[in-house]
């Protein structure tokens, strides 16, 4: 007899469950007048074979940390994603949900967003994001595989893709970063129909996919996406290949739509009454709008259920299991509570020894303590590991094969990295940091921002953060992205000032579940400007005056390196007889957070402003008063792109200095 899971399944069985994603969806699009029924319908029977047969998983317990992920990567068919959420029996969702599809208050949002609903593993929309996201979770579960073993870790990635996705620059990155480290619990099904918004597919590319994969090392598969053996049979052999696989699942845009299917009208057209009407009666489906009957529905609850088994016998096991403990701090992500005293230590080191280092190398001496107090940092480098400073002794390296490491070479695959390292923040025991320049934020942006979204934690960490690159030039040389940064929501950008304050840092950004970190880091030397040591975190409340007279007519604001230059000024005035006080700004995210009355307290009422930092002045006026209304303070920055040569004489070239500051509050104080 052949086993359960050898035997075919059904054309017409699979269709019928099918039908249910497609009519919900086009109820959906119709109702809410907008949406994308084209990949819902085209993708149904992909979809059914997939979760009937071979997604292993709980309906009841969407955080089951071995499940099978699966990413909607091609974000404009949610109604796919939410149809099969519903039906299987997710918890929350509802069918009023689906009636709401697209509303304000709804977790159906246009595109799935995760965190509204349990089983929307990421937030896709932007193509080629969850296809890269996907490396990212894959990676993950290598990485916790090699460490707790098949018995507590051993699941594989699903994602659907469209031509989108795989045309999008990033999914260039991810594939190959996938294909070199044989991710072989990948499976990327691909929505092979041809068609793109402005029409077929050919008016914009002729890429052979099949082999662009193969030559990154994938597995390479087609199907009739449409045939429910077909799809079977393709799936079936991905299930034991060596290396990350591609199937190709032809299929047909709006498959069921009267005078839509196969054309880019099914891509997202309201449908109308009229051809709503017509995909009923096509596709065979009598009922009212978001009604499906109960057979079909009790099938695909129980469906939801298979993987019940399943689940339990891993609690089992995991119960048995001498890591248990172990394995539940790290899916949890939990933060020893060795960690904050570890890291004072190194504060208080740093203030007796007063290093004059790059902040970036601050960074690497603070994660040498959080990586040997954690076990669930993993970092990387988009290629730049000797100037990001990202791995630290002992941190074993990631290779093809063997994923018993912490550190990852991500290769020049910026925004690959990024987007990775947010799959490894979603799915959970992991939390990834990773390094580039600070001018190529510019090239995980996209990424950055999802990051912000979903509120995950993942440490961006960019060095070289300013005209302080030197020789290398404006093409290297940051101005607006501290900015740019900075107006993400979400995003906690820091620019510490030296190692002490670079400790705090990380600290703020490791203990931060809700919000992805950016630090900026330099490659030029900083004194050590906080000699006092204390055991509290002052860079946690974002600002804060470093040092000061009581009668202070100016505050020095200023943020990283070009802090010890108002420290500098700060002295210069002294030996003058004019009093003032400096205030660091390792945080401005941080501190927009805090009491207006500590706020104001910091600003400095009463005493001029003047402020330094070695970017564009975007934003600054919010602290040193409008110019326009004649309260302005001084801005001691870039007001173009930077020079090359070396730093010091390309900072003197832009007038950025301590006496530039010097002579910029005695303007302001004989005004
Ligand atoms: C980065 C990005 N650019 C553009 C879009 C807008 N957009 C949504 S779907 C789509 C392409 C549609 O073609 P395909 O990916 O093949 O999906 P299909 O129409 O076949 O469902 C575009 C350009 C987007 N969502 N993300
Ligand atoms: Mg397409």
């Amino acid at each position: 007899m052949t086993p359960p899971d050898q035997v075919l399944p059904d054309q017409h069985a699979v269709r019928r469950l099918a039908n249910a994603i497609r009519m919900l969806s086009v109820d959906a699009v119709e109702t809410a007048k907008s949406g994308h029924p084209g990949l819902p319908m085209g993708m149904a029977d992909v979809a059914t074979v997939l979760f009937s047969r071979f997604l292993n998983f709980d309906a009841a317990r969407p955080d089951w940390p071995d499940r099978d992920r699966f990413v909607l990567s091609a974000g404009h068919g949610s109604m796919l994603l939410y149809s099969l959420l519903w039906l299987t029996g997710y918890p929350e969702i509802t069918i009023e949900d689906l009636k709401h599809f697209r509303k304000v208050g709804s977790p159906t949002a246009g595109h799935p967003e995760h965190g509204d609903l349990p089983g929307i593993e990421t937030t896709t929309g932007p193509l080629g994001q969850g296809i890269s996201n996907a490396v990212g979770m894959a990676l993950a579960e290598r990485i916790l595989n090699a460490r707790f073993g098949d018995d507590l870790v051993n699941h594989k990635t699903y994602v659907i893709a469209s031509d989108g996705d795989l045309m999008e620059g990033i999914s260039h990155e991810a594939i190959g970063l996938a294909g070199n480290l044989k991710l072989s619990n990948l499976i990327v099904l691909w929505d092979n129909n041809n068609i793109t918004i402005d029409g077929a597919l050919s008016l914009s590319s002729h890429t052979d996919q099949l082999e662009r994969f193969e030559s990154e090392g994938w597995a390479v598969d087609s199907c009739d996406g449409l045939d429910a053996a077909d799809i079977f049979r393709a799936l079936q052999k991905a299930q034991n290949a060596d290396r990350p696989v591609l199937i190709a699942c032809r299929t047909i845009i709006g498959f069921g739509m009267p005078g839509r299917q196969g054309t880019q009208k099914a891509h997202s057209d309201a449908p109308g009454a009229d051809v709503v009407a017509g995909t009923r009666k096509e596709l065979d489906w009598p009922y009212e709008p978001f009604v499906v009957p109960d057979d079909i529905l009790n099938e695909w609850r129980a469906i939801g259920t298979t993987g019940a088994k399943v689940c339990d016998a891993w609690a089992g096991r995991k119960a048995q299991s001498k890591q248990a403990r172990e394995f539940d701090d790290t899916i949890n992500d939990v933060i020893p509570a060795s960690l904050s005293p570890a890291l004072v230590k190194l504060k208080e080191q740093l203030s007796t020894e007063r290093p004059k280092a790059g902040t970036r190398k601050m960074s690497e001496k603070a994660l040498d303590v959080i990586n040997a107090e954690l076990q669930n940092t993993v970092g990387g480098s988009a290629d730049l590991t000797p100037s990001n400073n990202t791995r630290t002794k002992g941190l074993i390296e990631i290779s093809p094969g063997n994923y018993n490491g912490r550190y990852i070479h991500y290769g020049i695959r910026e925004h690959g990295m990024a987007a990775a390292m947010n799959g490894m923040a979603l799915h959970g025991g992991i939390i990834p940091y990773g390094g580039t320049f600070l001018v190529f934020s510019d090239y995980c942006r996209p990424s950055i921002r999802l990051a912000a979204l979903m509120g995950i934690r993942v440490v961006f960490v960019m060095t070289h953060d300013s005209i302080g690159v030197g020789e290398d030039g404006p093409t290297h040389q940051p101005v607006e992205h501290l900015a740019a940064l900075r107006a993400i929501p979400n995003l906690k950008v820091f620019r510490p000032a030296d190692g002490v304050e670079t400790a705090e840092c990380w600290e703020l950004a490791l203990r931060d579940t809700t919000s992805p970190s950016l630090i900026a880091f330099s490659r030029q030397d900083v004194p050590t400007l906080r000699v006092q040591h204390t055991a509290e975190n002052l860079s946690a409340k974002g600002a804060y005056e470093l040092e000061g007279d009581a009668d202070a007519k100016v505050t020095f604001l200023a943020t990283g390196t070009e802090v010890s230059m108002a420290v500098e000024a700060r002295a210069k005035l002294a030996a003058e007889g004019i009093p003032s006080r400096v205030v660091s700004m390792p945080s401005w995210t941080l501190f927009e957070e805090q009491p207006e009355d500590y706020r104001r307290k910091v600003l400095g009422p009463g005493t001029v402003k003047v402020a330094i930092e070695a970017a564009v002045r975007q934003g600054w006026d919010r602290y040193i008063g409008s110019e326009l209304l004649g309260t302005a303070g001084a801005f001691v920055g870039m007001h173009s792109f930077g020079a090359s040569g070396p730093y010091k004489d390309v900072y003197a070239k832009f007038g950025i200095s301590a006496d530039a500051a010097v002579a910029a509050a005695k303007r302001l104080l004989e005004k």
